[in-house]
């Protein structure tokens, strides 16, 4: 089993982040950590605060000599705002629509809502993307990658090859994913990029902010990951949980998704094709070294159900799409209610960011990786990190 827990606030000490189940002799180093981390903190429309952090980590347990021990992997991560902080954090008494303030002032049963707003901050999903490089390095000893980019934010429609083609190809995978590193919007289009910002910039400038859609693709997955026979070994059910769970997305889709509703079952399915000749298929000796040389040639020239069926991987590349909500926090605040006294007023206004789509497509990334690299462990996990799989 693989598990992880994530404890602090946005402006408090710091986050911890404990990942366990891990096995033990995979290579690891802090730079690459702290690396990772900086693909999540900054994408064009985050606000000040971006600049104040550094995300400069300490691995303190579960790592010896640069290599996993087999223990707990504990990762704490500073927050340098927490000094600035002191004095700042003004109670929160009108909840902001779209926010967890109401709801989990209403919890609690708190007037202010800043114990909530700091806790539910996207300011946690660092020790996320800290949970997952370790996910990450595992699943890139089996040769497994997870890339992400940006297909749309505030209604700007990126220019790329059609659904269908980045949903089946690996190299275009790759592709897209080394353009979106370059872009300040993590958007392979670069015109689009550029468009994006100026939407982000208006946006801004309204007092307002930007949701968005982003893709994850996870190349080189075996099959039979997941499982069908219970509902929670699903992996489907898991990665739109674990995606789902990242603040501010409101939708997940795999692989074709809600468009699959309109197709006929002939157009929606991926048909399953022998990508070779299969000799021992007609011999009949040993029928289960037939199926694994069949499984070993099997192709689909489609994948429309993102390289999951019946709950489990099938071998082509996990593709999830999700839709990320504009950011509660507007300078031009929607009406509330004040908690204290129950009048009509404007909502909270604070230091926010305009767009974090940027962001949220490397937590995307994360969670898939910890999802799959746990459905990795169960099938073949051991002790120690095992030789890579073949399939
Ligand atoms: C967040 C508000 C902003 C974001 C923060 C999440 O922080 P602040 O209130 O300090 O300006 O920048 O995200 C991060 C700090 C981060 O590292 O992702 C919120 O309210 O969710």
């Amino acid at each position: 089993m693989l598990r992880y827990l994530t404890a602090g606030e946005s402006h408090g000490p710091g986050l911890t982040a404990i990942l366990e189940g891990m096995p033990a002799g995979l290579e690891v180093s802090t730079d690459d950590l702290v690396r990772e981390l900086g693909r999540r903190r900054w994408c064009y429309g985050r606000g000040g605060r971006a600049a104040i952090e550094s995300d400069e980590v300490r691995i303190t347990g579960g790592v010896h000599k640069g290599a996993t021990t087999g223990g707990p992997i504990s990762v704490f991560i500073p927050n340098k705002d927490h000094e600035n902080w002191a004095g700042k954090d003004r109670p929160i008494t009108s909840p902001r629509p779209g926010h967890a303030d109401l709801p989990g002032a209403l919890k609690y049963g708190l007037l202010d809502c800043r114990p909530v707003a700091e806790r539910a901050s996207a300011r946690e999903t660092a020790a996320r993307v800290a949970c997952a490089y370790f996910a990450k390095r595992l699943l890139d000893h089996h040769g497994i990658r997870v890339v992400s980019w940006v297909t749309s934010i505030g209604g700007v429609e990126a220019d790329l090859p059609a659904p269908a083609l980045r949903m089946k190809s690996a190299s275009l995978a790759l592709d897209l994913a080394r353009a979106a590193e370059s872009s300040p919007v993590r958007c392979p289009d670069p015109e689009a990029s550029t468009e994006m910002m100026r939407a982000i910039d208006l946006a801004g400038d309204a007092g307002d902010s930007l949701g968005g859609v982003f893709e994850v693709s996870a190349l080189n997955v075996p099959p039979a990951l997941g499982g069908f026979a219970h509902w929670d070994r699903r992996i489907d059910t898991r990665i739109a949980a674990a995606v789902m769970s990242i603040n501010g997305v409101k939708g997940v889709e795999i692989g074709e998704g809600f468009r699959l509703a309109e197709l006929r079952g002939s157009q929606a399915h991926d048909e399953i094709l022998m990508g070779g000749q299969c000799p021992t298929a007609t011999t009949g000796d040993n029928p289960q070294d037939c199926m694994v040389d069949v499984a070993s040639r099997l192709c689909r020239s489609t994948n429309r159900a993102g390289g999951i069926e019946g709950g489990m991987t099938n071998g082509e590349a996990v593709f999830i799409r999700a839709a990320a909500k504009p950011i509660p926090t507007l300078k031009s605040p929607l009406r509330s209610i004040d908690l204290t006294t129950g009048m009509q007023c404007p909502a909270h206004v604070e230091r926010a960011d305009v767009c974090a789509v940027g962001s949220t497509a490397v937590v995307g990334e994360a969670m898939v990786a910890l999802v799959i690299a746990e459905a990795l462990l169960e099938r073949y996990g051991g002790d120690t990190v095992s030789p890579r799989i073949a399939w």
